[in-house]
């Protein structure tokens, strides 16, 4: 009953589904149903619908091999929908992998292809091709975010690869034997339309598995995944007061919570259940503040990661702690992992929400709103009272594994007290907006001039393999800027010049920039540690991770030369090799001058579903 008459089953779908969701699958063939039978694979669930967890596809090997088909659709309000699924009809897995072990995703582009013939060059040299090299509409790629696995082709590599329409590719992405377990995602990441394919649904989680055995309170705990996305209000909801429109709507696993009702998703729990929760806010552009409410109290929340990373899990000590919080702020692409107590069966209304987030006059506007409203179910009667029982024992959620062992190795050991040898100074800016057209937004390194992201660009700052860099990001607009780096993590030591606790320090790869606020203020900025130290070289991005600015110009490339190269550092003019060419290491003598560039400016209003806020 695949739908996906493209995608081939050849390559074999080895991934196992946990049993412990076999009924997720139940629900999963249930909505295929439904899709099938309106042509969409992009499946959405109604305002007011039980969360499903999303199923999650693992293997005991540690290693794990999907197959994903890029679908496009539209739905009732005219939005245009984006998806990845399985042969099976599966939406937006959870793939799980183990440190050590590698994600093998094959991708059909299966999105139809552009009306217009017009296309960008992605590739200005033959060294950088990586999949196609024009982009157009239909294009795709995928970034594994927050993983520590190579920026090399056919692995997590942004800046080139592209799968158009018909296209096949495949990535094998290793993740190293030090990864964090944690919660990570998925999504598209071609630059002048990342905004689009992402607000259209197109992401899903990445669970690197073991944080048990880092954070033993965790271990047999109900666990569930939930994934925000924001998308476009229609226009048919815009009525009201401005100012209390919401510049994008927000979904929970795909149930929307829609401007102006804010009908809350539904989360079915037993009473007094201790769960573990892991949320991505996989939205483009929103940023979340997340908090749980019983009969108007906040309640606490035990954060146990944040990006990824295990509270205290790399000091040392090898054994995460947890941190008590009543709020959880997270910029687009961060995630937060933390254990939360279910209602009492004496509690009115239970509630999880996002809260009012400021991001300045000149940001968006992200209002006070629910997520999900807690019912509490029996844990042995759930599916009799319901009578779509394939539905309700789909929202149950599985349990975690008990401790297997020690701790693995720490990816970032040592790197508070390393020495640092070199320091930078970036800073976001931003030009004026005007009226009906696109604002340019810039990522740039002190002194150096403010030049748009394209992928021509020579590295704004060339590094050594080693290196542990202090860098100073300041934030110079009216509006909030969240800043993020592929490939690593870094420690934040700083914000506004005023240096963290040790306790407080976290290693992130997200982190939010608060708003300039005007002259007479200084810039707020923040201070992170940058970890070079790892096996990862090549070429690859830090960006805005507000995917507008990033697609309108605030990403920059950053260099690592292997350590053997030190002092040859390349002109910064010619191409990177590495970038594509699957760890093979810079060549020194390499002499090969980029062309002229063949990008050019993309009008990207022309396949934006409708008018950014
Ligand atoms: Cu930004």
């Amino acid at each position: 009953m695949s739908f996906d008459s493209r995608s081939s089953s050849s390559k074999g779908f080895s991934a196992s589904i946990t049993l412990a969701l076999a009924s997720a699958i139940i629900l999963s063939m249930v909505a295929r149903v439904c899709s099938a039978q309106s042509a969409n694979p992009c499946v959405r669930y109604a305002p007011g619908s039980i969360v499903q967890e999303p199923v999650d596809l693992s293997d005991p090997s540690g290693s794990l091999t999907v197959n994903l088909a890029y679908n496009t659709a539209t739905d009732a309000n005219g939005l245009t929908l984006f998806c990845f699924t399985t042969p099976d009809g599966i939406e937006s897995p959870t793939l799980h992998v183990s440190p050590g072990g590698t994600l093998n995703v094959n991708v059909t582009n299966n999105v139809p292809p552009p009306v217009s013939a017009s296309t960008m060059l992605m590739s200005s040299s033959p060294d950088t091709v990586c999949g196609d090299t024009a982009m157009n509409s239909s294009s795709v790629n995928i970034h594994y975010h927050g993983t520590n696995t190579p920026p090399t082709c056919h692995s997590d590599e942004v800046i080139h690869t592209l799968i158009n329409s018909g296209s096949n590719f495949t990535y094998n992405v290793p993740f190293p034997s030090d990864e964090p377990p944690g919660a990570y995602w998925y999504h598209p990441h071609v630059h002048g339309q990342s905004e689009m394919a992402v607000q259209g649904g197109a992401s899903g989680a990445i669970i690197v598995d073991g944080v048990e055995n880092v954070q033993p309170k965790v271990a047999g705990l109900a666990t569930r995944v939930f994934v925000i996305r924001d998308q476009p209000v229609p226009d048919s909801a815009m009525t009201g007061n401005p100012d209390l429109i919401p510049a994008w709507d927000v979904s929970l696993n795909y149930v929307p919570i829609l401007y102006p009702a804010y009908t809350p998703a539904i989360i079915q729990m037993p009473a007094r259940d201790k769960e573990f929760w892991r949320v991505v806010n996989a939205s483009a552009d929103t940023i979340i503040d997340l908090q749980l409410k019983y009969d108007g109290k906040p309640q606490n929340l035990r954060v146990v990661a944040l990006d990824g990373v295990p509270i205290g899990s790399q000091d040392g000590a090898r054994r995460g702690r947890l941190q008590s919080r009543n709020h959880i702020v997270l910029a687009p692409a961060a995630r937060a992992a933390f254990i939360v107590v279910g209602p009492s069966a004496k509690v009115k209304n239970a509630t999880l929400y996002t809260l009012k987030f400021n991001t300045g006059p000149g940001g968006d506007n992200d209002p006070t709103r629910p997520l999900a409203s807690i019912q509490l179910v029996s844990p042995t009667t759930t599916a009799s009272k319901n009578s779509k029982a394939s539905q309700v024992a789909a929202s149950q959620p599985a349990k975690m594994p008990e401790v297997s062992g020690a701790p693995g190795p720490e990816r970032f050991e040592g790197l508070a007290s390393a020495k640092v040898t070199a320091k930078r100074k970036l800073y976001f800016s931003e030009t004026a907006p005007v009226d009906n057209q696109e604002q340019t937004f810039f990522i740039t390194v002190e002194g150096a001039m403010p030049v748009a992201f394209n992928p021509s660009n020579p590295p704004a700052i060339t590094t050594t393999q080693g290196s542990v860099e202090d860098w100073v990001v300041e934030n110079r607009t009216s509006e909030e800027h969240s800043f993020h780096i592929h490939q690593i993590h870094f420690l934040l030591l700083a914000i506004d010049g005023q240096p963290l606790p040790a306790g407080q320090q976290q290693y992130l790869d997200m982190v939010n920039v608060p708003f300039w606020k005007g002259r007479g203020h200084p810039f707020p900025s923040v201070k992170v540690r940058m970890d070079f130290r790892g096996p990862d070289i090549g070429d690859f991005v830090y960006h805005c991770h507000i995917l507008e600015h990033e697609d309108n110009g605030m990403m920059a490339i950053i260099r690592v030369l292997p350590a053997t190269a030190s002092n040859q550092a390349l002109p910064t003019a010619q191409r990177a090799t590495a970038s594509v060419s699957s760890r093979r290491p810079f060549v020194s003598s390499d002499t090969s001058q980029s062309t002229a560039p063949q990008w050019c400016i993309r009008p990207i209003s022309s396949i934006r579903p409708q008018p950014g806020g």
